[in-house]
Order: structure tokens, then sequence, then C-alpha cells
């Protein structure tokens, strides 16, 4: 066992480029040539892999460090003595054959000698990439039709471990794509076909010369520059151009390093699809992961799945089958304006939809007699005007929640996977309409507050939600909600719980009703109560005695204390 300093190999042409992956721990077992981390320039990315297999005892780069040839990125404890004897800096190629040749392109051409203008047709053909062979052809980036610039990237490659842009030859329209997405290419083959504009492409010194005997009308054969990360050395590195340029958005290619797009590949990840949380917009493996995971929940649809949907139609019974979203003229029909919604309606309103959508809600509807709490809170709040603090019907649902939560910890729990997640807190969140949209503060560990606390943190955040200065940590962690259209109006209404939660209590305006008290017709102060549960979690005899004990907490709210 011996420590090995693994150093940034050559990396051809580039001075300094910037660490934007760790793609291993400290602690993490590596193989050799496994990648370690993704450095960046602003045409290229790479991975740099370990010259060694063995375990990571330190780390000497962090995120957003600068790196050159030479810089010591890890400290391997090698796994035996052969690979620890080896070089400690860049691994040689004779090293590590493999690595060495996917990852040694070819010396970049010398500097591109002018070429006649290439009006009339254009043949592109695979550059000079080095050692590779076979290589697939994993992204067209343009079209048949297509208007393009000199050494625009027409279609990505990639081998086992890198990938890059192939650029156009000169500047024209796009008449012919001679491959497909899945084909293999080899140096020199027909790629595709373009009509040069006049005046346009220098083409690389290696392109071979037009036939003097047939100018403009004949194919001007053009080899493509060869890629930008063509190194001037073998090196170790496996190099990766992104499809496009860091921080410059072309067409919405993805930006992910070769493994990566590897992971999304072999998952069937469509990894246009996935949104990058990496600097610059990035995908990371954890991207990945996550998409997946939210394809897997039905939390999203790749947009192949969404595509499906309505054909699906009568048919199989499985997705949503739905029919496209009408487009409707309005004008046709009278005046209209439009108003952009705003941004608490777009975020909520996706989290309602696939909430919605996700969970089989059932909702039970009940009535609590508040007669009694009704009249004492009244009086509390007349003996107390001066404390500044009013007492309000939501505080006292908030603390019956808390007390129902504890008999009934079914609805205290979060569905993950196949297990439920069971929290010993009592975080109870409630609707607050403001003039920009639906949001839910959550009053945190309302089992250790009293009433008029409650009451004066629910004043205190309906305020901050109103003036939209409610912070993700004002809206997190909730247990269970309570949506209260009390001080509105209505009778009954179904509310969608907010998921990861399992439930949530509706409650209307109250109102005087005839209610049979054994001898008589008694005017009673009914609380309508409407609590949609998750059925996955959830039975409907569990919910109607959840229904019955919260509503009977608010009819004698001593029993709170028993
Ligand atoms: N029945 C009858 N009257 C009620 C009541 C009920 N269930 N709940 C409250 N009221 C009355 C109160 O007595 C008070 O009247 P006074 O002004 O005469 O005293 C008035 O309504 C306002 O009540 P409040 O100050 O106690 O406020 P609140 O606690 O009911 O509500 C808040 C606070 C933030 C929840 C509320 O302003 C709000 O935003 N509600 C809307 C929630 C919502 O949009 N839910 C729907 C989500 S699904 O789309």
């Amino acid at each position: 066992m011996a420590l090995v300093n693994i150093q940034v190999p050559d990396i051809g042409d580039f001075d300094e480029v910037g660490v934007i992956e760790l793609l291993v721990k400290v602690g993490d077992t590596v193989k050799a040539e496994q990648s370690l981390i993704t450095v960046e320039s602003d045409k290229a990315s790479m991975e740099i892999p370990s010259s060694h297999a063995g375990v990571v005892k330190e780390l000497k780069i962090a995120i957003g460090d600068k790196v050159k040839q030479g810089s010591v990125i890890a400290v391997v404890e090698a796994a035996d003595a052969g690979a620890a004897a080896a070089p400690s800096s860049a691994p040689a190629p004779a090293a590590a054959p493999a690595a060495a040749s996917v990852a040694a392109p070819a010396p970049a051409p010398a500097a591109p000698a002018p070429a006649p203008a290439a009006a009339g047709p254009v043949e592109v053909r695979v550059p000079d990439i080095g050692d590779f062979k076979d290589v697939a052809v994993i992204e067209l980036l343009v079209k048949v039709g297509d208007t393009i610039k000199l050494e625009q990237s027409l279609f990505t490659v990639e081998s086992d471990k890198a990938s890059m842009e192939i650029p156009s030859p000169a500047a024209g329209v796009v008449k012919e794509l001679k491959v497909k997405i899945g084909d293999t290419v080899n140096i020199g083959d027909l790629v595709a076909m373009l009509e040069g504009s006049a005046g346009a492409a220098p083409a690389p010194a290696a392109a071979p010369a037009p036939t003097p005997s047939a100018p403009a009308a004949s194919a001007t054969s053009a080899t493509a520059p060869a890629p930008a990360v063509a190194a001037a050395a073998p090196v170790a590195a496996a190099a990766s151009m992104p499809a496009h340029q860091p921080g410059t958005p072309t067409a919405g290619l993805p930006h992910a390093s070769p493994s990566v797009r590897k992971f999304a590949r072999e998952l069937g990840v469509p990894i246009d699809e996935v949104k990058g949380s990496g600097p610059k917009g990035r995908i990371t493996q954890d991207d990945v992961q996550s998409f997946t995971k939210q394809v897997m929940a039905g939390a999203t649809q790749t947009k192949a799945q969404a595509a499906k949907a309505p054909a699906a139609a009568g048919g199989s019974g499985v997705g949503l089958d739905l029919l496209p979203w009408p487009k409707v003229d309005f004008t046709k029909f009278g005046p209209v304006e439009r108003k952009d919604l705003s941004r608490i309606k777009k975020i909520s309103g996706a989290n309602l939809h696939r909430n919605w959508v996700v969970i089989p809600h059932v909702t039970n509807h009940d009535d609590a007699d508040i007669t009694d709490l009704e009249a004492f809170r009244v009086q509390f709040n007349k003996e107390n005007e001066k404390s500044g603090v009013k007492v309000t019907m939501l505080a006292f649902m908030i603390k019956a929640a808390v007390a129902a939560l504890k008999k009934f910890p079914e609805f205290n729990s979060s569905l993950d996977g196949d297990q439920l997640v069971m929290k010993n807190y009592f975080h109870i969140g409630f609707a607050a309409d403001t003039p920009n949209g639906l949001v839910v503060p959550v009053i945190r560990d309302a089992d250790q507050k009293g009433i008029v606390q409650i009451s004066q943190e629910m004043g205190d955040l309906a305020k901050k939600a109103r003036d939209g200065k409610l912070g993700p940590a004002d809206m997190t962690g909730g247990c269970f909600s309570i949506s209260s259209l009390g001080g509105i109006g209505g009778r009954y209404f179904t509310p969608i719980i907010n998921a990861p939660e399992v439930a949530i209590m509706g409650v209307c305006k109250s109102s005087m009703e005839p209610k049979w008290d054994g001898k008589q017709f008694a005017p009673r102060l009914m609380l309508p109560l409407s609590l949609s549960w998750d059925h996955r979690v959830i039975d409907g005899a569990s919910a109607a005695r959840f229904n019955v004990y919260f509503a009977s907490l608010l009819a004698d709210f001593r029993r709170i204390v028993m």
C-alpha cells in the first residue's frame, strides 16, 4: 500500500481549467482509470481519471478551483504495489492504454488555411478525431434546411469515455444528413452535404482542394475542422466537448459530461429533458437520478410518455389517457386580454396538479358543534382586547389537529416508497390567501404552544404572506394542513392534500342550525369540516374516526387535556 498523488495530466492546449464536478469522495474505492473529477474550460469539458486503483484518502481540490497540468487533485492509497510503483503523475499512455486511446484526439490541425469560397455543394466528412474508431453519433445538432455558420457544431459523437462535437467546415444550408443517431463513424466518412454560401468557410489545411475542372457546380469536399478539444499529445483525460459552449444556450442542447450522458442512456432517461443543477446548468448524475425518481413516482412524465397518453385513450388504462388541452381562439367569441400567472400561482399550480393527479384523494365531510367554543372565544377576546392579540377559531383548530394527529399517528406521516415516515413532531400548515395566490405557512411545534401564541404567530405569518415576505423556512416541514374558508363562506369543499402530507382539513363558514337535543330542536353553531386524505395511507374508517374526534374536541375543548 502506498500513497500516490494523482495529478492533472497533459490536457493539451488548456492552461487553467475550472473544477466543476467531484465524481468521488474521500473513502471511495476507485478503479484505475475511473474518473475522479470533471474540469471545464469555456469550450470543452473533460474527466480526469485516476492513474491507480485504490482508496481516495484526500481530495486536494474543491469545486471552483482552477487546475492545470501537474496540479495534485487527490491522494489515493494504491491497491497494489504494481500500481503504486507506476509514475504518480499523469498516467503514462502505456500504463493506461484504454484511457489514452479514447482521450487522445490527434493534434488539432495547424491553423486553418483559407480555402476557396465554398459556394455550391460541400461534402462534410469526419475530421481527424485521433485514435477513435467506430464512434457513435449520439446527437444531431442540425436538421435538413438549417442555415449554419462556419464551425457550427453539426453533430456529437461519443466513445465510451469522450464526446465531441463535429463542426461544419463551411457556412451554408444543410442539404442532406448522411448519418442518424446510433450510426458509427470513422475518419473521412461522409456525414452531410451542404449548399455552401459564397465567401464562406475557410476550410482547414487538410481539406482537399476543390478540383479545378469542376469548380462551383461540383461538390467541394471539405473535412470538418478537428474538434477544438483535440489535444496536442495523448492524454489520459477523457475529453468531452459539451454540446454547446457553457453559458451559451444553443438550441437547448443538454450540457453534461460523457459519463453522465452514458448513465442517462443506460436508464433510458432523455437527457435533454433533465434540468441541470450544476454550474451553468450542467446536468449531473444526481440530476439524472432525481429525474428518474420523479418519473417513477409519477410526479413527472417524459415527453415520450406524455405523447403516448392520448394515443392510449380508451386503450391500455395505463397513464392519464388524456385528450390534448383544447386550443381555443377566444377572440372569436368576444374581446379578451392576457395576463401572466403570478409566480406563486405557477409554483403552487404545478404542485397542486401533481398532488391531485398522483394522490388518490377521498374527502369526508362532517360538522362540529362550536357553539360553546365560539362563545368562549368571543368572551376571551373581549376580556383581552388590550393585549392586541385576537384569538382565532383557526388557532383552536390547529390545537385540535395536534391532538387528533397524536391519536391517529398515520395522519402524521409521509409515504416513502413502501414505507411510512412517522413524524414525532407537530408542525401545522394553514392556507393563506394572498393577492398573488395561495401559500401555506407552517406553525412549528404547535404541540408546545398555547392558543394565544398560535394566534399571534398565525397573524404574523399571514401578514408576511400578504406582503410576499415568506421564506422557504416558513413554508416547509408541515405535517398536516388546515384550509379555512370560514371567514368567507361556503358549506363544504374538497381540499387538495399538500404532499408529502397525507391529509388536510378544509373548514367552511359556521352557521346556526336547529339540532335535536333529544327533547327539542336547539340552535347550535355548526362548523362544516371537509377532511381530504390519501387512500394509499389512510382508510375510510380512520378518516371518519379522525373527523368525529376532531369535531368532539371543538365541541368540548376540555377533551384536549384528557
Ligand atoms: N365560520 C364563520 N366565521 C368565521 C370562521 C368560520 N369557520 N372562521 C373565521 N370566521 C370569521 C371570524 O370570526 C372573523 O370575523 P370577525 O372579523 O367578525 O371577527 C373573520 O371570519 C376573519 O377571521 P379570522 O381573522 O379569524 O381569520 P381566519 O383565522 O379565519 O383566517 C387566514 C386567516 C389567513 C386563514 C385567512 O385570511 C385566509 O387566507 N383564508 C383563506 C384560506 C384559503 O384560501 N383556503 C383555500 C385553500 S384551497 O384553494
